[in-house]
């Protein structure tokens, strides 16, 4: 089995629908083979998030609870004072995150708001973590300007295939996600580039996002494989819930199609068991968000990841 492969872009469709859809004991076995050729020590990323400016987005994106369009409840805020950033990085840190990821609910940064969003990326830098920021669209001089101030990764999700993603949001396109992608990755900023499974798509949408983000050249650096959190009030609030295996088997694909990529377990493991975000780790994720919220709803935290980390002989950074 040829494990320690050069990252392709040349998969086809039908290629990675093959590798999902082998039998589970054959997918574990390569993804693991895979992890253990390219990822020798075994170490879990961990990620720390945190909502900069929350809420009153005026996309419609049909699972997330900040859109303006939909009544979810949650209340709009203006964008956080630098202080307080900082004041949740350097926790973070101690708590043994390595990155910090600023999360903005705007369709686009606006250049009014850039030089604020700069100076939080230059002082979580100064703290010692790596930096990501997701701040929606971004115009052309943009990326250049996050680059300099120490931007490490830009998080820009394609979701889902090209053929569903109509279904999921109507104020922007498939074609807008990638150009945006393409700005960052011009500036020599690191892509976090994944998506959303238990949306209401099929297998083939999970095989056709993993087919679209295999094709861009490098692939993203982080997949980010989120498990949709249903949010009461928006268009997928009540959809059914997804099946754990189909999770580790998009993980084992992601895994072996990125064999580079750190592939984060992210949103949804506040609705798993430990057994089934243990078999993620298992199938090939090597990143999770850490932290006792994500942008605007809970996650573990530090008690339950540590036993987690602690279960599948990770070290749970204290220990
Ligand atoms: N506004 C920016 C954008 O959409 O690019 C950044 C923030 S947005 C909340 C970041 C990503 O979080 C989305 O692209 C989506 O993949 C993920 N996300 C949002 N709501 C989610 C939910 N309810 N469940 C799972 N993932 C979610
Ligand atoms: C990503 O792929 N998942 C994160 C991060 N990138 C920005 C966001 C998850 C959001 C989950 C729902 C919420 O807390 O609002
Ligand atoms: Fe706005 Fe981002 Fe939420 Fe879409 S995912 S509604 S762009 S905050």
């Amino acid at each position: 089995m040829t494990t320690d492969i050069s990252p392709r872009q040349d998969w086809t469709r039908d290629e990675i629908a093959a590798v999902y859809e082998l039998p589970l004991d054959q997918l574990l076995a390569r993804a693991l083979a895979v992890k253990a050729a390219n990822w020798k020590d075994g170490a879990v990323q961990k990620s720390q998030l945190l909502s900069i400016k929350t809420g009153g987005c005026p996309e419609d994106c049909g699972y997330c609870s900040q859109s303006a369009k939909f009544d979810t409840g949650l209340k709009a805020e203006k964008l956080l004072p630098l202080d307080e950033v900082v004041e949740t990085a350097r926790r973070a840190k101690a708590n043994g995150a390595d990155r910090f990821c600023m999360g903005a609910a705007w369709r686009s940064l606006k250049d009014r708001d850039l030089p604020k969003v700069a100076e939080m990326i230059s002082a979580v830098k100064a703290e010692g973590l790596e930096t990501c920021v997701t701040l929606g669209m971004l115009e052309e001089g943009q990326a250049e300007a996050l680059k300099a101030a120490g931007l490490d990764y830009y998080n820009h999700n394609l979701d889902t295939s090209r053929e569903y993603y109509g279904d999921v949001v109507s104020t922007r396109t498939y074609d807008d996600r990638l150009e945006t992608l393409g700005r960052a990755r011009m500036a020599g900023i690191k892509l976090c580039c994944g998506g959303i499974l238990g949306m209401g798509e099929s297998r083939a949408d999970r095989v056709g996002l993993i087919h679209e983000l295999s094709k861009l050249t490098p692939h993203p650096e982080s997949v980010p494989v989120n498990k949709l959190v249903p949010i009461k009030g928006t268009p997928l609030g009540n959809s059914a819930e997804l099946d754990t295996l189909e999770l580790v088997r998009a993980i084992a694909a992601c895994r072996i199609v990125f064999p580079k990529s750190w592939v984060r377990l992210s949103a949804g493991r506040e609705s798993m068991s430990p057994e089934g975000q243990a078999l993620c780790l298992l199938a090939g994720a090597n990143s999770i968000f850490v932290g006792d919220r994500l942008l605007t709803t809970p996650n573990p935290g530090m008690d339950k990841d540590a036993k987690l980390l602690e279960s599948v002989g990770g070290s749970c950074g204290e220990c």
